[in-house]
């Protein structure tokens, strides 16, 4: 448990006093948009994806190079960063457990700004979307929320005038290209609905706007059209060696035996084909704004939920404390404060943005975080506010079921050399295994290097910085 943070006593009272700094003028509208395991794989990072409306924000932004998410799958990462606190700190480390059961009174992001007078409002994914009930987090906004409350494997291609798919039992294929158009699909619609909600926005009162998307998580249904952007003789599909060269010392669930060169690029074009369309979306709502006159003032944080494989490792999955499941693309576009178009230096967490945006706004500080605010760094992106971020996942990737116990929890730190990782027993944290990959340029992570005498040094410092944050 992280020493710095406050009791909860002193949250409780901290709740009773309640902010009433900063005068209207200086109350800044927040738009948050989260995208839903999108890797670092756009086009301002250097990626394969065609994404222009995201590589135009990232002109307007602060990009964190360098952001990790806490925990590599939908809940256990939207819970903590939505909550400030690291998943071990709430309790949930798995897509089963809502943090509300866990932790009744923990303060979220839009219910602190809701309680400093912002009208918040949450439009698609921003919660996890499945399996809790019930449903979302209704206390965090001021009105109720606009959800897609299902599986992903049930967003298939509707017509105009079509209920919802919502839980109809009818399962689509991974990867589709039919040509339709955008609002097909869930994404297409939130993008309409988040525009449709821009009218109701406050003049008077500071409002706060989440947009959860689903892409570009599977399946990979993008419409026709985004696929066509690609040529998929010119994909690059060897960014790690084939076959499975990485020494994982806990077995990872989800790893196949083998992946064919086809395979390989089939997903990664359909994968590129929802980003592609996922970034559409986006650019419509941006474009929306910008004619109402909402955009120019308005502080953006763009974010997504964790990465994913696609081939890589011969899997097709995320729930590992790889760099491609845990980096993720971090844009903040602070007016007037932040350095338009520039790239931060410093590591950064997904618990960051909570206090971020605290500080952004002027609000009180709500007492108990984990992360701390990137505000230093949106002014000077030279300067490193925390020179490491912590993973973690259980063993096994994900369960199917809250009671279904992971035999071993991983703890990773990742720092400028590389990533130390332990994994542990759940119950008694006795220490299983070590890893340590060094990062090369693209950080791909290809072998466990712990053995290895010219990465002892290295492997020392890692330790010593993952017991900072998980003792044993
Ligand atoms: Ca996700």
């Amino acid at each position: 448990m992280d020493k710095k943070r406050f009791s909860i006593k002193a949250l409780a009272a901290s709740l009773v006093i309640i902010s009433t700094s900063g005068t209207a003028e200086e109350h800044r509208n927040v738009l948050l948009i989260m995208a839903d395991d999108l890797r670092c794989e756009l086009g301002y990072q250097g990626g394969q994806a065609i994404s222009p409306h995201l590589d135009s924000l990232a002109a307007e932004s602060v990009s964190f190079d360098k952001a990790y998410v806490q925990q590599a799958v939908c809940n256990p990462s939207r819970a903590s960063m939505l909550t400030g606190l690291r998943p071990n700190t709430v309790g949930v480390t798995d897509n089963y457990t809502n943090f509300r059961d866990v932790m009744p009174e923990a303060e979220t992001l839009p219910r602190w700004f809701k309680k400093h007078n912002y009208h918040t409002v949450n439009v698609g994914k921003v919660f996890h979307n499945w399996l809790h009930d019930p449903p979302g987090d209704r206390q965090s906004w001021s009105v109720p929320e606009v959800l897609a409350f299902g599986n992903h494997n049930y967003d298939r291609a509707v017509k105009p005038g079509e209920p919802e798919p919502e839980q109809s039992g009818e399962r689509i294929p991974g990867i589709s290209n039919l040509d339709v158009p955008d609002e097909a699909y869930y994404d297409g619609r939130v993008a309409q609905q988040a525009i449709g909600k821009l009218d109701g926005l406050p003049d008077k009162d500071p409002w706060f706007l989440a947009v959860g998307f689903w892409k570009p998580h599977s399946p990979f249904n993008a419409p026709k059209k985004y696929w066509d952007l690609y040529d998929a003789r010119e994909l690059d599909v060897d960014a790690l060696p084939v076959g499975n060269p990485t020494r994982f010392t806990i077995p990872q669930k989800g790893t196949r035996e083998s992946v064919s060169a086809a395979t390989r690029v089939r997903t990664l074009h359909a994968y590129l084909a929802t980003i592609s369309y996922f970034d559409a979306q986006l650019g419509k709502l941006v474009a929306a704004m910008k004619a109402k006159g909402l955009w120019e003032d308005t502080i953006v944080v763009f974010v997504s939920d964790h990465g994913l494989h696609v081939g890589e490792r011969n899997r097709f999955q995320k729930s590992t404390l790889f760099d491609l499941d845990t980096r993720v693309p971090l844009l903040i576009r602070a007016p007037g404060i932040g350095q338009p178009n520039s790239e931060s230096k410093t590591f950064a967490e997904l618990i960051d943005i909570f206090p971020t945006l605290n500080e952004l706004c002027h609000l009180q500080h709500p007492g108990m975080l984990d992360g701390v605010s990137l505000v230093s760094a949106l002014k000077d992106p030279d300067f490193v506010v925390k020179d490491s971020a912590y993973v973690q996942h259980p063993s096994g990737g994900t369960k199917s079921s809250a009671e279904d116990r992971s035999e071993a929890m991983g703890v990773g730190v990742v720092f400028d050399q590389g990533r130390y990782t332990e994994w542990r027993e759940t119950q008694s944290n006795r220490v299983l295994a070590r890893e340590f990959y060094p990062h090369d340029e693209g950080r791909r992570e290809p072998m466990n290097e712990i053995e290895h005498e010219d990465h002892e040094a290295a492997s020392s410092t890692g330790l010593e910085k993952l017991l900072e944050v998980f003792p044993r």
